[in-house]
């Protein structure tokens, strides 16, 4: 008789899939976690390559994060920030304190010098200490850009500096000339357990399905699927969901989750106060459903979202027990 541990795989975007990978690394056992992130929110800054989702995920799992924005590094300053202001360079708007511009020459030189997006986000994890592999979607660029009535925009741009303003027409995702990570095909083929965090299934999630081969290693993998709905009354608890969905028509709700991940899951957790959705849900055809409290506002709740996520799974943290050949 051998122990396995469980490999459960989380897709991810920013704040609400780096709380949800906290929560399912204090869970499970050492070795059991890995995260998939979005990189359709990419850019360049001042010429160096930022990794928005990538780093929300790291300086979450290394203890490093500004714990109330959920995104940058905590007690940060921004000496360099000041300073591209005085030189009127462009896109100052971007908020880049200097430990994390820090990140950012490093991964910048790395790439300059041929290193893969995979390897460097490898030695950031090993260097700063992060209890889960994280696994960047894909190595080469696939922007998503967001077509609003003010013309098309790249993601930060939409985003941030526009504040999310702009009404979006449509979502592309510019996948053109590259595919899926292998180490994100492996994982998602060996895993037990895919986990869809509670991030923006627009945003953050298909740009990740969108890439070539990724799609196919999800629904090739005999995995359970589990989605946990960023939808708490209807609203996101951050960010546009809620008015991106009525403004491309795709409905309201968890009804609008079920039917966007509808080819994937095998079960949706979604808040226990939105219990009334249950019938649609049904008729909507997801076969199981669970009721937990989804809002990860500190430690306690990442924690016991984790648990409901995995019961979800019919997942037992602890591992299985097989026997040897
Ligand atoms: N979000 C903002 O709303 N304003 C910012 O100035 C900003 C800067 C920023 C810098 C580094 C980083 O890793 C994230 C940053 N974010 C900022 C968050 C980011 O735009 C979004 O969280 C994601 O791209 C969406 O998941």
């Amino acid at each position: 008789m051998c122990e396995r541990i469980p490999k459960v795989v989380l897709l991810a975007g920013g704040v609400g899939g780096a709380r949800m990978a906290r929560g399912l690394a204090t869970v499970l056992p050492a070795g059991s976690l890995s995260v998939i992130v979005n990189v359709g929110d990419d850019e360049h800054f001042h010429g160096l390559k930022v990794c928005p989702d990538l780093d929300t995920v790291v300086y979450t799992l290394s203890g490093l994060v500004q714990a109330q924005r959920g995104w940058g590094v905590a007690g940060d300053t921004t000496h360099a920030l000041d300073m591209l202001r005085k030189l009127k360079a462009p896109d100052t708007w971007m908020h880049l304190g200097d430990g994390d511009i820090g990140l950012h020459l490093f991964r910048s030189e790395c790439l300059a010098r041929g290193e893969s997006l995979t390897s460097i986000t490898n030695r950031i994890t090993s260097a700063l200490g992060t209890p889960a592999t994280i696994i960047p979607a894909s190595d080469g660029d696939a922007p998503t850009l967001v077509d609003t009535d003010q013309g098309l925009m790249r993601f930060q741009q939409w985003f941030v500096q526009e504040r999310a303003r702009p009404a979006v027409r449509a979502i592309r995702y510019e996948t053109v000339g590259t595919r899926v990570t292998s180490s994100a095909a492996l994982a998602l083929s060996g895993a037990d357990l895919v986990v869809i965090a509670p991030s923006n299934p627009l945003l953050s999630i298909y740009p990740m399905l969108a890439l070539p081969g990724f799609r196919d290693a999800l629904l090739g993998s005999s995995a359970r699927c589990v989605g946990v709905s960023p939808l708490i009354g209807g609203r996101a608890v951050k960010g546009p969901l809620a008015e991106m969905l009525t403004d491309l028509k795709l409905g309201t709700g968890n009804r609008a989750i079920a039917t966007l991940y509808r080819d994937l899951l095998d079960a949706l957790v979604i808040d226990k106060s939105d219990d009334a959705d249950f019938p649609a849900l049904m008729d909507a055809g997801l076969p199981h459903i669970e009721l937990a409290a989804t809002h990860i506002c500190d430690r306690d709740k990442a924690n016991e979202l984790a648990r409901a996520v995995l019961k979800a799974g019919q997942l037992n943290p602890l591992g299985f027990t097989e026997e040897l050949a």
